[in-house]
């Protein structure tokens, strides 16, 4: 079974209940742009959250296709991310130019609107070990969640729990991570609607199978 399926939660009388699906449904039924034979799918990615939360990991994995071993942090002017054009299934995804930018608080405060309201849609991962197990990071992680839904214009926002790995024992384990998943979704219910915070995947960035797999969703 795929460690790494999108979950889906659904609202009912008794809480919540988590569903799996395998992409993030960005192809669906829709005819994409043919471009040379296969359908091509233009997207320009936001990837926000806090300090060391895995932003330059991932955008580095997207572009690059390697697990960089000891990304630096961001400087605070941000990086560039070219256009880039990534294949997989014989689906080809424009990933149109971006910024990497920092988690630091002024960061936030100079670049994330605009970045906000460039973007098609936006990645905002978090830590998921610190969130639950340290107070002041999950209260300002909530305050930056916060900040991307009231300015986020009802784009698309998938939350992504990093580190993973530095929960228990779990690994891979499908089970501990549905209530992994469960905790973080009790944490922020009270704060946010359900229908928010819907979509949240958490994963071992530094994982090449879990980071692949994560990559795959933007084709399914
Ligand atoms: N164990 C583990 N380490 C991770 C994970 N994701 C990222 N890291 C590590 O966390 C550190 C920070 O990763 P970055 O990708 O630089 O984080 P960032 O969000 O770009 O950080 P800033 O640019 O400073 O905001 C690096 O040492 C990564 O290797 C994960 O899921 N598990
Ligand atoms: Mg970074």
């Amino acid at each position: 079974m795929l460690p790494l399926l999108l979950t889906v939660l659904l609202a009912g009388s008794t809480g919540f209940f988590l569903l799996k699906k395998e992409g993030f449904g960005f192809w669906g039924n829709e005819e994409s742009k043919k471009s040379e034979g296969s359908p091509i799918k233009e997207i320009r990615l936001a990837i926000l959250g806090p300090s060391s939360s895995g932003k330059t990991t991932l955008f580095h994995y997207l572009t690059e296709g390697k697990i960089l071993k000891n990304p630096d942090p961001t400087s605070l002017t941000g990086e560039k991310i070219k256009e880039k054009i990534i294949e997989q299934d014989n689906k080809r995804i424009k990933l149109l130019s971006t910024e990497d930018i920092p988690g630091s608080e002024s960061s936030i405060m100079a670049y994330c609107e605009n970045l906000i309201i460039k973007s098609d849609f936006i990645f905002f991962i978090f830590n998921c070990y610190l969130f639950q197990i340290d107070e002041k990071y999950c209260l300002t992680t909530k305050a930056f969640i916060d900040f991307v839904f009231r300015h986020n214009n009802n784009k698309r926002v998938i939350l992504i729990g990093s580190h993973v790995d530095k929960l228990h024992n779990q690994q891979d384990s499908e089970n501990s991570r549905r209530k992994d998943t469960e905790n973080i979704i009790n944490i922020l219910l009270p704060e946010f609607e359900i229908d928010k915070i819907r979509e949240i995947e958490l994963v071992n960035l530094t994982s090449s199978k879990e980071i692949s797999n994560l990559k795959s969703m933007l084709f399914k």
